[in-house]
């Protein structure tokens, strides 16, 4: 029997390691970067990455799995007799095309080299080459999958040694055990990352979504900050200097509050997937919610930092955060810098939501509000700010939060000729009542009640309501909108209907119910999702349609 050198696992257990006591190393270093560098077990670790493909898509590819069966069976991983047995030491040595890739899950040693060619965005399982796959799976939720075990048990070779095996679990430590409690009222999508939406009838109860209420949308564990201890680090791409700011400094300057909704670019994603399934979150109608945001203006912190006059040659002001994936990489995304340096984009650095502290699973202590912009760029638990030549190179700036084509498959997806999303269309949607719902007719009408919103700060000027599959249209009554004009409006509208139904329904018995919202560019959305339809099943803002009984 072989021992397991303590050296070999702290290797596997990194990945965890550095997220679960991430908030304290970061801050003490305040450069994720810088950190990583010095870190030579990260650097081990990197080595044994293969192919630049990162974990945002390992993890979409096994969300969409996830959809299909949650149950794990007891053979998954389990000790097979009549095979062969390995110890952690042989294993770590198979970690390129080479030597071939093998991983390890509970006792299982799995030869997956050939499982990659065959499976777009699998080449994420490769993170894990030469060591175990529970770090990384347990990161992205992917765990507690039985669709996935089935595939990797058909490259299963042999054993774990039992004694590597049992130490390595001992090792393994949850990087979502320090998450925050979440209101049960929040319907998850996923639960590690926890990503989660309310149920649409109350959304639009609100013009200004209580904090239980807001959707959460967590690509990773939350991270744990110490607002004694926060630095946000502002850094000009090439510059030496760089500026330090704590929360009380950026608490000591002039704040700002705006209302603004935050939208997800997958929100709807449940209505797209009827056409032919995508990869993500199987979002509804409510990964979007309006808040109001206090905090200091971003353009006053560079200006304030001395970092508004730089070169024509900067475009993009890029955000890093404080969340970390499993090869130690933070979240991040950018926005172009007119939008940053504007005063009119409305940019915050918000440290409050609806006039309290940020809650954890919304950014606390700080996050960016980038009003008109989708969710993404929205970056939660800010810990840098870098003014550069370039877009961020984050995964989820570079290849995700991108629309194609409906002709365009994994296959022949080029990101790098998408531009990321940053301004979203102009959306609505019918939250009370549900699809398929049965409702009252009241004096020969129906009640219908949703929101709609645009990006890039144009305002809702109309909403059209049809209850005879767009045969007759009626304009919807505005219940709630805020009176900012646009470019500068960044709030949803809220609104409701009172529709007749015709005579055909009321015998047929049922209505088919859709609406569509204009902005003030006059933009409005597609008649269906067919036409609209893209991999990643973003951008889904065709009209929105539902079918209801009709009382008798
Ligand atoms: N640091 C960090 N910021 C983030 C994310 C994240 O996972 N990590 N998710 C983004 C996405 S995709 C969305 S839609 C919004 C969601 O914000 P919310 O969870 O406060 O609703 O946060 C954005 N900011
Ligand atoms: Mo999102």
């Amino acid at each position: 029997m072989h021992t397991i050198s303590r050296r070999l696992v702290q290797k596997i257990s990194v990945p965890i390691f550095r997220t679960s006591t991430h908030a304290t190393k970061l801050i003490s270093t305040q450069n994720q970067h810088r950190y990583e560098d010095k870190d030579p077990e990260t650097k081990l670790f990197g080595k044994l990455l293969i192919g630049a493909a990162s974990a945002g898509l390992l993890a979409t590819y096994f969300d969409e799995k996830k959809k299909v069966d949650c149950k794990v069976a007891q053979t998954s991983g389990t000790f097979k007799d009549g095979l062969p047995e390995y110890t952690i030491e042989e294993v770590s040595k198979h970690n390129t095309q080479e030597s071939r890739i093998w991983v390890t899950y509970k006792e299982g040693v799995y030869d997956i080299t050939d499982f990659v060619p065959g499976h777009p965005g699998g080449d994420q399982i490769l993170m894990a080459a030469g060591s175990s796959v529970e770090p990384f799976w347990v990161l992205y939720g992917i765990h507690e999958n039985q669709h996935v075990y089935d595939i990797l048990e058909k490259y299963r070779i042999g054993n774990l040694d039992k004694h590597d095996a049992q130490t390595f679990t001992q090792n393994m430590e949850d990087p979502y055990s320090s998450d925050p409690k979440r209101h049960p009222v929040l319907k998850p999508a996923s639960v590690k990352p926890f990503n989660a939406e309310p149920p649409p009838s109350l959304l639009v109860e609100n013009f200004i979504t209580p904090k239980e209420l807001f959707y959460v949308r967590n690509h990773l564990p939350v991270p744990n900050i110490d607002a004694e201890q926060y630095k946000l680090e502002i850094e000009i791409e090439g510059a030496k200097k760089t500026v330090s700011l704590s929360l009380d400094d950026l608490k000591k300057m002039p704040k700002k509050t705006i209302t603004a909704t935050i939208m997800c670019a997958g929100n709807r994603r449940s209505e797209m997937v009827k056409v032919k399934t995508v990869k993500g979150l199987n979002w509804g109608p409510a990964a979007v919610a309006n808040a109001t945001w206090t905090g200091v203006p971003l353009r006053d912190v560079l200006k304030n930092a001395g970092l508004d006059q730089f070169d024509d040659k900067y475009k993009h002001v890029q955000f890093e955060a404080e969340d970390v994936d499993a090869t130690g990489k933070n979240y991040g995304a950018s926005i172009p810098i007119w939008k940053a340096i504007d005063e009119r984009g409305d940019v915050l650095l918000a440290y409050e939501m609806n006039g309290a502290p940020l809650p954890r699973d919304h950014g606390y202590p700080v996050r960016v509000i980038v009003p008109g912009v989708v969710g993404a760029r929205n970056v939660k638990w800010l810990a840098k700010i870098v003014i550069s030549e370039h877009e961020s190179t984050s995964h989820w700036q570079q290849n995700d939060y991108k629309g194609f084509s409906p002709c365009t498959d994994w296959e022949d997806a080029d990101f790098t000729k998408s531009p990321a999303i940053q301004e979203l269309p102009v959306t609505s949607a019918i939250c009370k009542p549900y699809d398929g719902d049965t409702i009252d007719v009241v004096d020969g009408k129906i009640l219908i009640k949703g929101y709609a919103w645009s990006g890039g700060g144009q305002k809702i000027v109309r909403v059209d309501v049809s209850a005879d599959g767009g045969k007759t249209w009626h304009v919807a009554n505005v219940d709630a909108q805020d009176s900012s004009e646009p470019p500068r409006h960044w709030s949803w509208t809220l609104w409701s209907a009172n529709i007749p139904v015709d005579n055909k329904s009321k015998t047929v018995g049922f209505a088919d119910i859709m609406v569509k919202a204009v902005d003030s560019c006059y933009n409005t959305q597609p008649e269906n999702f067919e036409h609209i339809w893209n991999i990643r099943g973003v951008l889904g803002n065709a009209y929105h349609k539902i079918k209801v009984n009709l009382k008798q």
